[in-house]
């Protein structure tokens, strides 16, 4: 399917795609990273995320980003076969309802090199009540290989509600609930409970905001299977050329 060029490139802001290292902290596990898109002006000036989702969002044209970092996702896998083992892409609930993203996640489902090393992650920053509509969808690509991975949980609207109605192969605990982990007895005892949930319904954690090796120590005490955060690796730019032409 061709697809429509961004909005996002219309208004002459070039986007590129950052990875995040995602981290095994037990043996086993695969290595990989998140994807993150990240924005610029023709001068090379940074422009916020949330500015570029507030456009979209009044133009209805939300789905532009969440498919081109799909699409840049994919193009990563295919040019590099080995590693990582797996990139994650980050999409809304909101995004999956959008019949044209739908159809663009099943072709790129359709290569089962490129399933089997994709994650989803969902983020929902706005109402969560689409998220049963989307489960047959979740259903198909979990059947093609792509791993469900539920963003942020314990901030916003990532709710235990979620975690009943949606099988997910991997739950991220929010970094606000894991910065200064070592320090906080009650934060130990809120991650440990999380993962507890989380291992007793089939799921993998990653532990979002690892900044400190005493964290990290925490983290691992408590059981999380995956670290992500500066003490690993900050966002940095896909090797593929991103910037638009333009
Ligand atoms: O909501 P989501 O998990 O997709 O957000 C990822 C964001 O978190 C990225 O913008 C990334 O830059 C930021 N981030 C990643 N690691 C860290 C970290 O260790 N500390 C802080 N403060 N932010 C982080
Ligand atoms: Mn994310």
């Amino acid at each position: 399917m061709t697809r429509r060029r961004p909005l996002f490139e219309e208004c002459d802001v070039c986007a590129r795609l950052y990875v995040q290292p995602i981290e095994p902290l037990e043996p086993g596990l695969p290595s990989g990273g998140e994807a993150l898109a990240r924005f610029f002006t023709r001068d090379g000036d940074a422009v916020d995320l949330r500015r570029i989702l507030g456009l979209a969002k009044l133009t209805g044209r939300q789905i532009d980003v969440d498919s081109w970092a799909l699409e840049g996702v994919a193009s990563l896998l295919r040019a590099n076969t080995q590693r990582p083992d797996f990139l994650s892409v980050n999409v809304t609930a909101t995004t999956l309802l959008n019949q044209e993203y739908s159809q663009h996640l099943q072709e790129v489902c359709a290569e089962p090199e490129i399933a089997s090393r994709l994650w989803l992650e969902v983020t929902e920053s706005e109402s969560l009540a689409p998220v049963g509509r989307v489960l047959d969808l979740i259903g198909t690509l979990r059947q093609a290989g792509v791993r469900l991975a539920l963003d942020d949980l314990g901030a916003g609207h990532m709710s235990l509600a979620v975690l009943r109605d949606i099988d997910a192969d991997v739950i991220k605990i929010d970094g606000a609930l894991i910065k200064g982990l070592a320090r906080s007895q009650r934060a130990q005892i809120i991650v440990k409970t999380i993962v507890d949930l989380a291992h007793r319904l089939g799921a993998h954690i990653v532990a979002e905001w690892i900044e400190t090796n005493e964290d990290l120590a925490s983290a691992k005490e408590l059981g999380a299977d995956f670290g992500q955060g500066y003490l690993f690796g900050r966002p940095t730019p896909a090797d593929r050329p991103f910037i638009c032409q333009t």
